[in-house]
Formats: C-alpha cells, sequence, structure tokens
C-alpha cells in the first residue's frame, strides 16, 4: 500500500490526501517520528533531503513536494482527473495552487506561529495577528473573484485547485478568519463539508489542532526547531516580525531549510 509521510495539520499534505480520496486510492498516512527536527538520519530524511511533508513512498518511488506529488497522483491514476483538459483552464488550477501553497499558507503559517506556538505576545502579536487578518481578506476576495459563480474552482465539477484551495481558508475558519457567512467562498467552504474526501481530511485537521493547544511549547522545550523557509521567512518579516526571527535564532528553536549550515 502507499504511505504517505504527512502531519495532518499541513495544508500540503491535506491537498495530498483529498486527492487520494478523491480517486479513491488506499494510503497509509504516517507521521515521522523525525518531522519537525531537521534530522538527517531516518526513514523520512531517506525520501526527502528536505525532512519536508508529506511524501509519497509508492514502491520504490518516493516523491516530495506537494505539487509534484499531485501531479504524480493525476499521472499514476488519472480517472478521475482532478485537472481539466483544457490548457488554459489546466494553467488557471495551477496558478491557484501556486498562489495558496505560497502566499495563502505563509499567512495562515504565520498566524499559528502566534495562536499555536506564542512566538509573540502583548502588541507584536497583536500586529502580527492584524497583519494576517488583512492579508487573508485580499487573498480569499483574491479567490472570490477566481471562483465567480461556479460552484468550484474548475466550473461544475470539484478539481485540482478545489483541493489546493480547500486547507487553507479552512484553516481561516479555524483561526476565525474566514469568508463572511453567505459570500460565495463561504458557500463553496460548505460545499466542500459535504464531499467526504474532505470531511475525513478535515476530521484529521481538527483533532490535531485540539492537541495544538497542549503541544504549543513543543519547540522551546520539545526538541524541536521550527523550520523558516521561504514565503514563510518572508511573510514574518514583512509582517513586522523580525524581532521574532532573532529571538527564534538565539533561543535555537527556528532553523533554516536543508542543507544544514556547516
Ligand atoms: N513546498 C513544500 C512545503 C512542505 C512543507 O513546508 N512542509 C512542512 C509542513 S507544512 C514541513 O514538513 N516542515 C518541516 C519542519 O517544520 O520541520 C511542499 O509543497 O511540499
Amino acid at each position: 500500500m502507499i504511505l504517505l509521510y504527512e502531519h495532518p495539520l499541513s495544508s500540503y499534505a491535506q491537498k495530498i490526501k483529498i486527492a487520494l480520496r478523491e480517486k479513491g486510492i488506499p494510503f497509509r498516512a504516517e507521521m515521522p517520528e523525525t518531522f519537525g527536527t531537521g534530522r538527517t538520519d531516518g526513514p523520512l530524511a531517506d525520501a526527502s533531503p528536505r525532512g519536508e511533508v508529506p511524501v509519497l513512498i509508492d514502491g520504490e518511488a518516493k516523491i516530495f513536494e506537494s505539487t509534484i506529488i499531485l501531479e504524480y497522483i493525476e499521472e499514476r491514476w488519472p480517472n478521475p482527473p482532478l485537472l481539466p483538459s483544457d490548457p488554459a483552464a489546466r494553467a488557471f488550477a495551477r496558478m491557484t495552487e501556486d498562489v495558496c501553497d505560497t502566499q495563502y499558507e505563509a499567512v495562515n503559517w504565520g498566524y499559528g506561529e502566534v495562536h499555536w506556538f506564542q512566538r509573540a505576545t502583548g502588541a507584536l502579536a497583536d500586529t502580527l495577528r492584524a497583519q494576517a487578518a488583512a492579508q487573508t481578506k485580499v487573498l480569499q476576495d483574491w479567490l472570490t473573484g477566481r471562483l465567480g459563480t461556479a460552484d468550484w474552482f474548475g466550473g461544475p465539477d470539484f478539481g485540482w485547485a478545489d483541493a489546493a484551495v480547500a486547507p487553507m481558508v479552512n484553516r481561516s475558519v479555524h483561526f476565525g478568519l474566514g469568508p463572511a457567512r453567505d459570500t460565495p467562498l463561504a458557500r463553496w467552504h460548505g460545499r466542500l463539508k459535504e464531499r467526504p474526501s474532505v470531511v475525513a481530511t478535515f476530521v484529521e485537521f481538527d483533532a490535531a489542532a485540539e492537541r495544538m493547544a497542549a503541544a504549543s511549547n513543543m519547540y522551546t522545550t520539545g526538541g524541536r526547531r521550527r523550520e523558516y523557509r521561504d514565503h514563510r521567512l518572508e511573510w514574518m518579516i514583512k509582517s513586522g516580525g523580525l524581532d521574532v526571527v532573532l529571538a527564534g535564532l538565539k533561543d535555537q528553536n527556528i532553523r533554516f531549510p536543508w542543507p544544514p549550515v556547516a
């Protein structure tokens, strides 16, 4: 059976689980023991030098990067297709995914650094939360424009872009930053929650989110060092959190991506 290294809170992993479930592909999901440590030993590091989830293991194939995994799934199990057949519509779906994976995910992640991991308190926390809320609104307005009057981002059928947007907007809802009631994006989120592939994935998210309150100190005492990378690092700095980065470096509870500094 296929093995998916994942974390139930990871929006990238959720996108993959939704795709596998849409296609009816059985898989075993596992959170690697070394997740979040930056360790370069063990099965996760063996499958991906980046040590990030998701990673899909299908026989000899070990695939990292969620977009590449999604492409692999689409090519390996073409039915039902998640991408439309028209080239422009395919590009539309991929652009929607890319903005979600880069800009939107970074905003959610930044909010989580304050909300779950208390990286900032007082006025700085207020600033970061306000920045996340304002930027979430911009992203949701952009997504609303792309959804238009359709049921799904690809038109009449659930597809690639829906799988990519779902974990992003759902996390905003979890943080109390969801689209206003009765707007097109809120109604889309309501439709999502009627799809078994999404329901199963969101149930796992909710259970893990519940455990986060008790685990908020794991990056200060628990041997984990949070990875501050590309868009996430950029988000923290541009939104006013440079001191968060400096404190994390001083306290050695953040790290930068592979390869490690010699
Ligand atoms: N671009 C990658 C990003 C994957 C990523 O950042 N995954 C996070 C979880 S959401 C991770 O594994 N981080 C490792 C860590 O924090 O140590 C993808 O799309 O798969």
